[in-house]
């Protein structure tokens, strides 16, 4: 991957970040019609991260997305309707309506490892699928993401340090949109960036803002490129605002109005719809027609999600641990 990308690849990034944003209101509406079945986790603000770090990597290259990563598993090649089935808990999901939530939406075919509910354990996970790529010496990146509460874990260090000292070809993502479920960032830790946890432990680390896809994509891509000529680990922090409450439940009254006013302004979807359009690589007219196409395109997925067939409760113990 380059770090920089042609006309045809900055609208890819417009639209994967509209159609994650529209998947994700429709998920926030549905929840609050009583149309979902499972918890929801909005990724409002997001976008610019999971998609410009899912757009970095190469077709080889592993990911583990975790719960605000919508975009990451669309860009990956996840369809809608897959994504829709299994949160409203129909055979047709990637869990077969054992989970109607993005817990478990893994595909090994896409490249993608199932994401569990316990934090972070994609990390050591992921870190692992890293070191199988170099011990059988295939030119793979595997790469995923945790929270900024995440990072205050045992398990973020042991990962980074087990990364460093093996040079295995893995990049974190560090999504660090200021609050961990109501405990804000400096309630959490001493420390203004979480990035000064990188070098602690001999991994390369870059802050880049988090609602600029651009930004992301390029960092992204270099950690990829430096991992896949052998050089290690990389740890990118990216900025942002969590914009809803940590699940639908959640009001996020607890969050000062201003700081959401404030992260508003700068928007990640709009914020690269209007460069695009400033940079006279995008029309006000193909915009329109861009946000249409993903309007009809997650519609068609609602309708496609609501009326798939539940599962056969006879087949209620397959594919499940405990019964
Ligand atoms: C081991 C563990 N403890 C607690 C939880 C409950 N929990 C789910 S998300 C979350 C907050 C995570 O915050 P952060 O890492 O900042 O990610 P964010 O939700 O802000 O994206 C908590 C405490 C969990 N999933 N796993
Ligand atoms: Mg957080």
């Amino acid at each position: 991957m380059t770090e920089s990308l042609d006309s045809a690849g900055k609208l890819n990034l417009a639209y994967w970040m509209r159609l994650t944003r529209t998947l994700d209101d429709a998920l926030v509406a549905m929840w609050k019609q009583g149309r979902g079945v499972g918890g929801t986790f909005s990724g409002r603000g997001h976008e610019a991260i999971a998609v410009g770090a899912g757009y970095a990597l190469g077709p080889d290259d592993v990911v583990a997305p975790m719960h605000r990563d919508l975009g990451c598993y669309l860009v990956r090649g996840m369809s809608p309707e897959r994504i829709l089935a299994n949160q409203l808990g129909k055979e047709a999901g990637v869990t077969k309506g054992r989970d109607a939530n993005l817990h478990g939406l893994g595909d090994l075919s896409l490249n993608i490892i199932g994401f569990v509910s316990h934090l972070p354990q994609s990390l050591p996970v992921a870190l692992g699928a890293a070191m199988a790529f170099q011990y059988r010496e295939e030119p793979r990146v595997a790469l995923t993401f945790t929270g900024d509460g995440s990072s205050n874990t045992g398990l973020f260090h042991e990962t980074l340090n087990l990364a460093a000292v093996q040079k295995a070809p893995f990049v974190l993502v560090v999504e660090n949109n200021q609050y961990a479920y109501s405990t804000p960032l400096h309630e959490q830790m001493a420390i203004d960036d979480i990035v000064v946890r990188a070098p602690a432990h001999g991994v390369v680390g870059e802050i880049v803002d988090g609602n600029d896809v651009m930004a992301v994509y390029s960092a992204v891509a270099a950690a990829v490129a430096r991992a896949r000529r052998g050089d290690g680990p990389s740890l990118i922090e990216a900025k942002t605002m969590r914009m809803l409450g940590h699940a639908i439940h959640d009001g996020a009254e607890y969050v000062p109005a201003e700081l959401l006013e404030k992260w508003q302004q700068r928007d990640p979807v709009t914020l690269w719809e209007a460069a695009l359009v400033a940079e006279g690589a995008l029309s006000e007219a193909t915009l329109e027609r861009l946000r249409g196409e993903c309007h009809d395109e997650i519609e068609a997925a609602i309708e496609y999600a609501e009326r798939a067939p539940l599962p056969d409760p006879a087949t209620i113990g397959t594919g499940v641990y405990a019964t």
